[in-house]
């Protein structure tokens, strides 16, 4: 299959998040992606092509445009206060405070646009988030145009932004806005499979009461990971979407096992769904030496997750998520999709 990759993504690196109490230095790094390009040529998946520029039109369907409008201009506010390294929030609009007024100055913005301090803005990381949502729609491109499978080599990642909020590395939901695109070009039903390991609350959050999109997550239980406040088994979706999403979190230390019967499940679903095409949020965090996650998946397992997928017999967008152990990054990402290949 191609895979679409964007040099652009290294414009985006963080320097410092919040761990157990200190900076350190961001885990969603630059040489994640790298890696795994590694790795396609390593195993000659296929072509690796560059992303067509696109417009915003579709990403608007999914986001609120003045939290786009945000992303764009963000950098410059803060670098116009004299601040060097990279943009931080640390006031949010919790429950007793407003959230109806947008502040005027870009610390106030930074807080009203986040669910955490996880996605640290710097000088090129619109250029990089542009890029990455890019990659996915012209990998949906390849896909809609008849391919059987595509992968779009995203960064950063998208699955934890919502509809006017980022956090948890993300800032464009890459696989929100692909499955937009999909129904937009005539798709009737898709269905998103998010297979990283945290909760894909933006995902889950944009598509919640719509009932043309289907969203199955499988991930780290909320009550012990995060993200905390979303992922519960008792969210099936509301209004036109109610029976539109499903959850399976999962205890820590769950391996292939147990993992692989969520899967079951959440392929069944999809397919009952009557989904046409298929969207994966391909997170490889579940791996057992993720320095920041707690399941154990081994690397033999990813290409049973991709020859699993490929049992559903439709078209296959693969959107690159999370993934930290990054020596073993590529051989994992890269292992679903050989998998999905049947070799
Ligand atoms: C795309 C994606 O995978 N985002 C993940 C964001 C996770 N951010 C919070 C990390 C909290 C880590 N807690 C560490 C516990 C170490 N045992
Ligand atoms: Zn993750």
């Amino acid at each position: 299959m191609k895979t679409v990759y964007s040099p652009d993504h290294a414009a985006h690196a963080g320097h410092w998040e919040v761990a157990r109490g200190a900076m350190v230095p961001c885990f969603e790094k630059p040489i994640r992606a790298e890696y795994v390009r590694a790795r396609v040529e390593e195993v000659g998946l296929g072509e690796i092509v560059l992303p067509k520029v696109w417009s915003m039109e579709t990403a608007r369907k999914v986001h609120d445009p003045a939290y786009l409008a945000f992303l764009g201009k963000a950098w410059d506010m803060w670098a116009a206060e004299g601040n060097h390294t990279s943009a931080l929030p640390m006031t949010w609009p919790v429950r007793g405070l407003r959230n109806d007024v947008p502040p005027e100055c870009i610390e106030g913005l930074l807080g009203f646009y986040s669910m955490d301090a996880g996605a640290s803005i710097t000088a090129g990381t619109w250029k990089a988030v542009k890029a990455s949502m890019d990659c996915a729609l012209t990998a949906a491109e390849i896909v809609a145009g008849g391919a059987r499978a595509a992968f779009a080599l995203c960064r950063p990642p998208g699955h934890h932004s919502g509809p006017a909020f980022m956090g948890g590395y993300c800032f464009i939901n890459n696989a929100s806005v692909a499955a937009q695109w999909f129904r937009d070009q005539g798709a009737a039903r898709v269905a998103i499979l998010d297979v990283d390991y945290h909760h894909g609350n933006g995902t889950q959050d944009i598509f919640y009461e719509r009932g043309d999109v289907f969203v199955a997550n499988i991930h780290g239980d909320p009550k012990t990971e995060y993200p905390y406040f979303l992922g519960h088994a008792d969210e099936t979706g509301r209004g036109a979407g109610e029976g539109c999403n499903v959850n399976y979190p999962l205890p820590f230390g769950t391996a292939w096992d147990t993992w692989s019967l969520a899967l079951d499940a959440a392929c069944d679903r999809a397919e009952a769904f009557g989904a046409e095409v298929i969207v994966v949020s391909l997170g490889v965090d579940t791996f057992e030496r993720d320095p920041i996650s707690a399941f154990k998946l081994k690397t033999a397992d990813y290409p049973k997750m991709g020859a699993r997928i490929a049992k559903l017999g439709k078209p296959t967008l693969f959107v690159f998520e999370g993934g930290y152990a990054v020596d073993e990054i590529g051989v994992n990402a890269v292992g679903v999709l050989t998998g999905f290949e049947g070799r």
